[in-house]
């Protein structure tokens, strides 16, 4: 019994069949409604989308449009653009990215989720950072993004199951919020929770996994100057499909680390457990870098394929951010 369940969750893992990265371009506009339109013409740029999106509310109105009403932050998008940070590959469609998600706490079929996820209500929302830190606080999410600001920045994403993204997220180093809690000496890992709502989330009714999701990063890790907590992408807050009202990237990791509707993050002094370490040990550790050269158990590291282009491309080591990060695992 549990082989067999341990069996059927893992087969979402494989990319071997796929529909939507194949479609043609009118079916998938066809299929995603009208919504899509003003900005599935080609390559999409956040200056492209200014003022494009208004915080509705509402799976009716769309994947782009999935957004809690309410926010007090429009004022903070589009925000400048961190120019440090540049791509060596187009941005993807924002509605491909829109509509092919993982967030197992709503469901496995990746072109589901973002109707699924409407249901959450991510405003308000309190994140509680707690831990081995001398300012512990629960802060307001919204309040949290006006005082930190936010920047933009272009970043590569790639999942482990070896399809990958080139998105502009909005939000802010993970480093200032850490600095804001001032962290004791004895803190040596940063440990991440997300929400836990079965009634919401029908995935965390799936006992395969220990909900609500967790992980994990070293200090060193989390200080990183890569290390982001997105509230918007594509110029506008997240709808809620991509983690609102907060989540993280860590764009030289797996994207299982990215852990999406964070609540709270606490600072431990040992490593901390992972939900998919804890799941499948075998097939992911916790540090979990972008690596070609060492393969998945199930399947090989060596490229990867873009959605919506359906472009394969050499994986790059740490995901092209090796000059950041190679220095924590020398
Ligand atoms: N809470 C939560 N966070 C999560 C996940 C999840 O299932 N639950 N999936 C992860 C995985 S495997 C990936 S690839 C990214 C996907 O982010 P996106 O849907 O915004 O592209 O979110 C990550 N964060
Ligand atoms: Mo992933």
């Amino acid at each position: 019994m549990l082989i067999q369940r341990a069996q059927g969750w893992r087969i979402p893992a494989s990319e071997a069949t796929d529909e939507t990265v194949f479609m043609n371009r009118r079916a998938f506009l066809a299929k995603v409604g009208a919504t899509a339109v003003t900005t599935i013409a080609g390559p999409v740029f956040a200056s492209a989308c200014r003022g494009a999106v208004p915080a509705t509310n509402g799976a009716a109105m769309g994947p782009l449009t999935n957004i809690q009403t309410g926010s007090p932050n429009l004022d903070l998008y589009p925000s400048h653009r961190n120019t440090a940070y540049t791509l060596d590959r187009p941005l993807t469609d924002e509605v491909v990215a829109a509509t092919y998600n993982n967030f197992y706490e709503f469901t496995t079929a990746k072109e589901k989720v973002w109707r699924l996820a409407a249901k959450l209500q991510t405003r308000p929302w309190t994140l509680e950072v707690s831990g081995l830190v001398a300012k512990p606080k629960v802060f307001d999410v919204d309040a949290l993004v006006r005082s930190l600001g936010i920047q933009e920045r272009l970043y590569r994403h790639r999942c482990v199951e070896a399809w990958a993204m080139a998105v502009p997220w909005s939000g802010f180093p993970l480093a200032e919020l850490i600095k804001n809690v001032a962290p004791t000496s004895r803190a040596k890992f940063v440990r991440f929770e997300s929400f836990l709502d079965p009634g919401t989330a029908p995935g965390q009714k799936d006992h395969a996994f220990h909900w609500p999701y967790y992980e994990g990063l070293s200090m060193a890790e989390a200080t990183n100057e890569l290390t982001f907590l997105a509230s918007g992408i594509y110029g506008h807050e997240l709808p809620k499909q991509h983690g609102a009202p907060l989540r993280l990237v860590v764009p030289w990791k797996y994207g299982f680390k990215s852990i999406k509707s964070i609540t709270k993050i606490e600072f431990v002094d040992k490593q901390p457990h992972t939900l998919w370490s804890d799941a499948v040990p075998e097939e992911y550790d916790f540090v979990a870098n972008v690596r070609p050269d060492i393969p998945h158990r199930r399947w090989s590291q060596a490229s990867e394929r873009m959605i919506g282009s359906g472009k394969r491309r050499p994986t790059l080591r740490y995901n092209g951010y090796a000059e950041q990060v190679a220095h924590l695992y020398a």
